[in-house]
């Protein structure tokens, strides 16, 4: 069947024409050669050096999938599967191995490689600029914590808008910024692994400074583009129309998602987390203009990364005065009785979260243009769903894409401002700490097989649904 005869079809849930259907990746989750082509080291591969066990299986980021060496293979196999858009990252330290001064010239001709193979292959690239990866020389000067380092990323993100500019013309500055803030500076689940408030507020600043900064830049060389930020923001629900409950989700929305979605979209923090901030005696480190700089730079567009929803109610114990202080401070985290759960890893399904953020953003983000650039099921062991064919069988991680594209569509009808959809991921890749544990792709990697892929059947299924606009 032809692309037109198949767009025909009857569907039940058809989207517009010009859905940006697609994936997302990272640069260090999937590149591999982490000590080749010039590459300096960043905080995964120093934070593998020193402490190997922190990671699943022990298995660390030097080679992960291995698309530096395979990325025309795997752009055609995007083309196969019926990709408009990809979304991926640049290894900041790949193109400054020490985050700033020399650009590596080899690691911006593999960027070139992959914007020109992905243009050839009629996919629009989209590129992000800093995905959790901090270049060493930098996170010894403090990471995102110094002031200097917003300079270096402006720095690194000028040469970026200026080598590929030409051919890219969607951008992201950062992705998930509050996760550096929470697994480096709150719950110890990346480097560098310290539990310090006023420095996660410190980083959390400086990120949203950097945001700003970028889009400034890119705007003052004559971007003719969009810039944006992509941000997981998780709804918080809380327990119980209970007053006490309500009130602790908004405080747990105002730390978690509007801390960083207000300022990026309405270029102001919201006072509800400013006056606890004050209160409590963290406000960050504020140099004046800052705050003028943030309100002229907002985003043209949200990337918005969904998985699970934030279910909170009111504290039950008084909290040990003297224990680190974390946003948990202001509420309990709340496990609903008879959730929906993807057990692999420990994350509740709640579709129709992916509407409440459309919807939010609908009604009290003046309906900013957005997509979906992040939505997956990690799965352990898909081995065993391998078929005679040597298929993986992952129905259910079809069934997870359209129990969320039906919402999708909801809020379309209701005239969200949703522009696509990109399932996490297109390969399996490396998860962090997780390492291989969880599957999330469209194609296995066999790391026993020098990473060959082989498409599951939910390939297969976006492949039809991208052609038929729907299902
Ligand atoms: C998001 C990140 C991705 C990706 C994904 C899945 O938070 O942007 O980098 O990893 O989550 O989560 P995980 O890999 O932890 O299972």
């Amino acid at each position: 069947m032809s692309k037109t005869e198949a767009k025909t079809e009857p569907v039940q849930y058809r989207f517009p024409e010009g859905f940006w259907w697609g994936s997302a990746a990272s640069a260090t989750q999937i590149e591999g050669a982490a000590d080749e082509g010039g590459k300096g080291k960043n905080i995964w591969d120093h934070w593998y050096e020193t402490e190997p066990n922190r990671f699943f299986d022990g298995t660390g980021p030097q080679k992960t999938s291995r698309f530096y060496e395979t990325y025309k293979e795997d752009i055609q196999l995007m083309k196969e599967l019926g990709h408009h858009s990809f979304r991926f990252s640049i290894s900041w330290s790949r193109l400054f191995p020490e985050g700033k001064g020399e650009l590596n010239q080899e690691g911006a001709s593999f960027y070139h490689n992959v914007i020109d193979e992905l243009t050839a292959a009629g996919i629009e690239p989209f590129v992000n600029l800093y995905h959790f990866d901090m270049p060493l020389a930098l996170q010894n000067i403090g990471g995102w914590e110094n002031r200097e380092v917003v300079s270096h990323f402006v720095s690194y993100a000028e040469t970026c808008f200026l080598l590929y500019g030409d051919r890219v013309k969607t951008w992201f500055t950062h992705n998930e910024p509050i996760v550096p803030v929470e697994g480096g500076y709150l719950y110890d689940f990346h480097y560098p692994n310290e539990i310090d408030f006023q420095k996660a507020v410190q980083v959390a600043y400086h990120e949203i400074l950097s945001n700003a900064k970028a889009i400034e830049a890119y705007r003052r060389l004559g971007g003719d583009g969009k810039i944006g930020i992509i941000l997981n923001v998780t709804p918080s629900y809380p327990r119980s129309r209970h007053p006490e409950d309500v009130k602790a989700s908004e405080i747990a929305d105002a730390f978690f998602n509007r801390s960083f979605l207000d300022p990026a979209v309405k270029g102001e923090f919201p006072s509800l987390l400013t006056d606890i901030l004050k209160e409590e005696g963290f406000l960050p480190d504020v140099k004046p203009g800052d705050l003028e700089l943030i309100k002229a730079n907002t985003v043209d567009l949200l990337g918005i990364n969904y998985y699970q929803p934030r279910r909170v109610k009111a504290k039950e114990h008084l909290p040990n005065p003297n224990a680190p202080f974390t946003p948990e401070r202001f509420f309990d985290h709340y496990e609903m009785p008879g959730r929906k759960m993807n057990r692999h890893r420990g994350w509740e399904i709640y579709e129709k979260g992916i509407y409440d953020i459309l919807m939010n953003l609908k009604d009290n983000y003046g309906n900013i243009e957005c997509f979906i650039s992040e939505n997956g099921m990690g799965v352990e062991g898909e081995e065993r769903f391998r078929g005679e064919g040597g298929m993986i069988h992952d129905d259910y991680r079809i069934e997870f894409i359209k129990d969320h594209l039906k919402w999708v569509h909801k809020a379309i009808q209701e005239g969200s401002n949703v522009k696509g959809y990109h399932l996490w991921t297109f390969m399996d890749n490396w998860s962090w700490t997780n390492a291989y544990k969880n599957r999330y792709g469209f194609v296995s990697v066999n790391l026993d097989k020098d990473g060959e892929r082989t498409v599951k059947k939910s390939g297969y299924w976006f492949k039809r649904m991208t052609e038929m606009g729907g299902f």
